[in-house]
């Protein structure tokens, strides 16, 4: 853990009715998986959402009406930020596993697709975040190629239980261009690199090298209220429509 506190922004990524039989004791509440995000302006190019299958997370209730599903430790960590029905102190629900989650259908602010999916990724960080993530193949590289993987790995969706529909056709959005790099920088910097999979791991550091910083100085938004806006300038703008609208909340750890 850094020095500086780290401030994500988590998303409400709602789960849609008819809830599967785990979440059933929820029904009548308002279910999020809180994805944490640092690139509130990339929701736009959701595909899917992502949970580790070996991960134990929780149903917390956050007020009255609403629930979020994420680990015990960023359950902790919001009850001390004034994010939970009991002050310091998380109020579990239903306890679930990773597995429980996959398949879910959501329905996530700003996403052009309608509904997305819960799909596994295996290289989740236990230690930060909610252990939720968004994914946007269009900007991320470690998105594209958890998909990637998904995509041509018929043997991979079937040992983790997940159908066709779920993950295909599989259609990167292009939201934000970098000069020079394009449309559709992770899904470009990953093909030139030759990035084989997910756990390709110094090939993605360096593919993300590429990327972000590029991508936050000099991207420009395509779409959306901010569409033509800098990247940079766009982000504040639309991290706070999301909170405003109780469509998100912030979160530091
Ligand atoms: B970001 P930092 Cl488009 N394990 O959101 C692994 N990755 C995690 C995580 C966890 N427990 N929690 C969050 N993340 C991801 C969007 C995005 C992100 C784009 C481009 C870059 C990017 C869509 N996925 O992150 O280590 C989340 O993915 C670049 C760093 O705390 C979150 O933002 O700095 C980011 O990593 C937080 O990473």
């Amino acid at each position: 853990e850094g020095v500086q506190p780290q401030e994500y922004v988590l998303i409400k990524m709602e789960v849609q009715q008819p809830f599967p039989e785990k979440l059933k004791p929820l029904e009548g509440k308002n279910v999020f998986l809180a994805a944490a995000t640092l690139r509130p302006e990339t929701m736009y190019g959701q595909t899917n959402c992502w949970v580790l299958p070996e991960e134990n997370y929780g149903a917390y209730e956050i007020n009255d009406t609403d629930v979020f599903i994420l680990t015990e430790r960023a359950a902790l960590n919001l009850a001390y930020q004034k994010l939970s029905r009991v002050l310091k102190k998380p109020s579990c629900l239903v306890e679930l596993t990773g597995y429980d989650l996959i398949g879910l259908p959501l329905k996530s602010p700003l996403s052009f697709n309608e509904v997305i999916y819960s799909l596994p990724m295996l290289t989740i960080l236990t230690n930060k975040g909610t252990g939720i993530v968004t994914s946007v193949p269009s900007d991320s590289p470690d998105d594209y190629m958890a998909l990637h993987d998904l995509v041509s790995k018929p043997a991979l969706r079937a040992k983790y239980g997940v159908k066709d529909e779920w993950v295909l056709p599989f259609k990167v959005i292009p939201i934000i261009n970098i000069p020079e790099i394009g449309d559709k920088s992770a899904e470009t910097v990953c093909t030139n690199l030759q990035i084989k999979s997910q756990n390709d791991k110094d090939k993605l550091a360096e593919a993300k090298k590429l990327t972000y910083l590029k991508g936050f100085t000099e991207g420009i938004m395509l779409v959306g209220k901010f569409k033509g806006k800098k990247v940079q300038d766009a982000k504040p703008l639309i991290k706070d429509q999301l909170v405003d609208a109780g469509l998100a909340v912030l979160y530091s750890e």
